[in-house]
């Protein structure tokens, strides 16, 4: 299936099976073995975020009190980023329509009661590539804005295995994730269960 949403906006439900999403897991706990997940906190006010991050590929996105930014190294081990996982390559390769491979895979670890703010992701200067999202674990109601932070907005839900395609304009809109509905999905293990870890491919320059 597909769902094509406004402005560039593409849910491919059920993208990847049961199997898949197994594997991609495999290749995520083996990436935060060498880069530990960590809890970014808000430039702004140092407010620790309520997810915890890392990154696989040349470029990872971090937040500190300094701001946001990419940067080639773990923030904390000053590590390089581990290499991105081939299937996330060739999900890009198969779904982006954009010739050059993606530079960041964020990695986001939700927790039960995590949420993410309305926000737009704007800090690549590759303006026009899109992002490319993989969603694994427990469900989350995901919210779909428009350009402006008051533009109306819309919900759905997004399920483990569901692929999220961002391009033309929506790569720019308002989005956030409002819950995670704890307990509906049997993939991930402890201590990541209940919970929802979300994948982002991202040209950046
Ligand atoms: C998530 N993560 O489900 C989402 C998926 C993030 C983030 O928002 O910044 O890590 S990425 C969804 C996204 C990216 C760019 C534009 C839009 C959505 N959009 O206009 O809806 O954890
Ligand atoms: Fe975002």
């Amino acid at each position: 299936g597909r769902v094509t949403g406004p402005d560039g906006f593409v849910l491919l439900p059920g993208y990847f099976d049961r199997a898949a999403q197994e594997s991609l897991l495999a290749g995520v706990l083996g990436g935060i073995g060498a880069a530990p997940l960590y809890r970014p906190s808000m430039p702004r006010n140092g407010q620790p975020l309520s997810v915890q991050m890392s990154n696989f590929g040349p470029l990872g996105w971090v937040a500190d009190q300094a701001g946001y930014r990419y940067e080639p190294e773990h923030p904390v081990t000053g590590a390089p980023w581990p290499s991105m996982p081939p299937a996330l390559l060739e999900l890009w390769a198969a779904v982006s329509g954009w010739h050059q491979p993606p530079q960041a895979c964020l990695i986001t670890v939700y927790g039960p009661d995590s949420r993410l703010g309305l926000h737009v992701d704007a800090d690549e200067d590759a303006r026009d590539a899109p992002v490319v999202s993989v969603s694994l674990g427990d469900r989350a109601r995901f919210r779909l804005g428009g350009p402006l932070r008051n533009s109306p907005s819309r919900s759905l839900v997004l399920s483990s295995g569901d692929v999220v395609v961002l391009g033309g304009a929506s790569r720019r809109f308002f989005h956030g994730v409002d819950r995670i509905y704890p307990g509906t999905s049997t993939l991930l293990p402890a201590p990541f269960h209940p919970g929802r870890i979300n994948l982002t491919l991202r040209r950046v320059r």
